[in-house]
């Protein structure tokens, strides 16, 4: 029996993250791949599976802890085939250091007997060298532990680092504590009167006295979600525009495709038809595909189409990032829709599938409505809110007809994009939707 300790892997530059869930608990049999706790940072939430089968011997982490990349998570008891197998090609554990596997999503360290871990095996090797728990960046002058992230919040801020305390170990100063800084500053006024924000707060309301109440945290990623959202709220001047697009035509198409879609053992909804279309509107309107650049002086245009598709799941709202929709097909933008809808909802996003777009598609179509404005998800300057489609009369210059009508908003930031740009581009959208053989020109 050889004890395997299994770390925090490279969590995509995010810059710590809070273990949300423990799924095993000391004592637990695990299997190889089975998810030991789940992480959120501020840029994903992810599981962490177990890097070998075997016995969960410790457990170094509790729910609500911060924990960064390098950190030890659990120790699993394993056979030794089983460790032996993969260290044997590790030529670093052979050594007296631990040894870390290269290039896998999770370090795994074979641990030398030392007294705290108890190892059981004779045959278990030298001890390990003690591992720092968290890597601590650089104090800075005025003794001040922060990362490059929390550094670079604090600048967006205003912020001097030196006024906020850490809550992070040793003091590390974390994103939640500027938060919490800067909301207590606007509550008690301070930032106001020095010429803050100034938006008064919402008063806080005592519930219990009207009846009897629950309460709930929100998790990371809802209040990750929520800040955004009121940021994307407040800096982008919104105005949202209102069109239908008539996709009777489409519908057939696309269940005339049903039959070849479960062949393909794929499902084709609207969406892969959406992405499509708007990614050749987006060719021909690359206003709608710009960002402004950060000191707002520069518009920042983009060679290439990479779409945000809004994903409802039980653990709050991702938008993972659909790359080059203008070269994919049909069949590959519906596997790419029902792949990183499916990882959203398990928690299996990286951070990487969640960077890079440059206009995002919301869509209620399945859940239902007949509009809403979304709101944009800066430094994008466009998205586009889907609705469910419906049966409606349209005239059609005679008489009415029943047309399958899709419902489309279209939010835009108002300092780039003008209503003519924004006209064109949805007036466009509608015709490709409306005509899907527009899409091949
Ligand atoms: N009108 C009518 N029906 C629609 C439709 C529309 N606009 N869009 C989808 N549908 C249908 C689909 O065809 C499917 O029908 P069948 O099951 O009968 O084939 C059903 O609704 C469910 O589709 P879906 O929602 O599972 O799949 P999708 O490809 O349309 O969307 C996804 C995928 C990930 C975008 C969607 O599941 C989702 O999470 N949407 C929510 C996005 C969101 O929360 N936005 C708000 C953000 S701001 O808070």
């Amino acid at each position: 029996m050889a004890k395997i300790i299994v770390k925090v892997p490279d969590i995509g530059g995010a810059e710590g993250a809070e273990v949300i869930e423990l799924l095993v608990a000391v004592g637990d049999v695990v299997e190889l791949e089975q998810s030991l706790i789940v992480l959120e940072s501020d840029k994903a939430s992810m599981e962490i599976p177990a890097t070998v089968a075997g016995t969960v011997a410790e457990l170094l982490v509790s729910e609500g802890k911060e924990v960064c990349e390098g950190d030890v998570i659990v120790v699993i008891e394993s056979e030794t085939a089983n460790v032996l197998e993969v260290t044997a090609t590790d030529p670093v554990a052979e050594a007296d250091s631990p040894g870390v596997l290269p290039a896998t999503d999770t370090d795994i360290n074979v641990l030398r007997p030392e007294p705290e871990l108890e190892p059981t095996s004779a045959t278990a090797v030298k001890k390990a060298p003690q591992q720092s728990p968290i890597e601590l960046p650089d104090r800075d002058d005025n003794s001040v532990y922060a990362g490059p992230a929390v550094r670079k919040l604090a600048r967006e801020f205003g912020l001097d680092l030196s006024e906020v305390s850490g809550s992070g170990p040793k003091g590390r100063l974390m994103k939640q504590d500027l938060h919490a800084f800067v909301q207590k500053a606007l509550s008690s006024g301070a930032v106001g009167a020095t010429g803050g924000a100034g938006i008064p707060p919402v008063p806080d309301v005592d519930f219990s006295a009207f009846g009897e109440i629950r309460t709930e945290p929100l998790t990371k990623m809802a209040k990750l979600t929520g800040a955004n959202m009121q940021r994307n709220w407040l800096n982008v001047p919104h105005v949202t525009q209102f069109d239908d697009a008539d996709i009777t035509e489409l519908e057939a198409f696309r269940k005339g495709l049903k039959g070849e879609a479960e062949k393909r053992g794929t499902k084709l909804t609207p969406m892969p038809f959406l992405l499509k279309a708007c990614a050749v509107a987006l060719r021909d309107n690359p206003k709608l595909c710009s960002s402004l650049s950060g000191d707002g002086k520069t518009l920042i245009y983009k060679n290439y189409i990479h779409l945000g598709m809004a994903v409802d799941t039980p653990a709050g709202l991702f938008v993972p990032v659909i790359r080059d929709v203008d070269k994919k097909s049909l069949w590959d933008l519906a596997d790419e829709v029902i792949e990183l809808a499916g990882k959203a909802r398990d928690r299996k996003l990286r951070p990487d599938e969640m960077r890079g777009g440059c206009f995002t598609l919301s869509s209620l179509g399945g859940i239902g409505g007949r509009g809403f404005t979304p709101i944009v998800n800066a430094p994008e300057v466009g998205i586009l809110g889907v609705s469910k489609a419906d049966i409606h009369p349209v005239w059609d210059g005679e008489e009415f007809k029943p047309r399958q009508m899709l419902p489309l908003a279209l939010s835009y930031d108002h300092r780039v994009v003008n209503g003519g740009d924004a006209g064109r581009f949805l007036t466009q959208l509608v015709a490709l939707l409306s005509d899907i053989r527009r899409l091949a020109l």
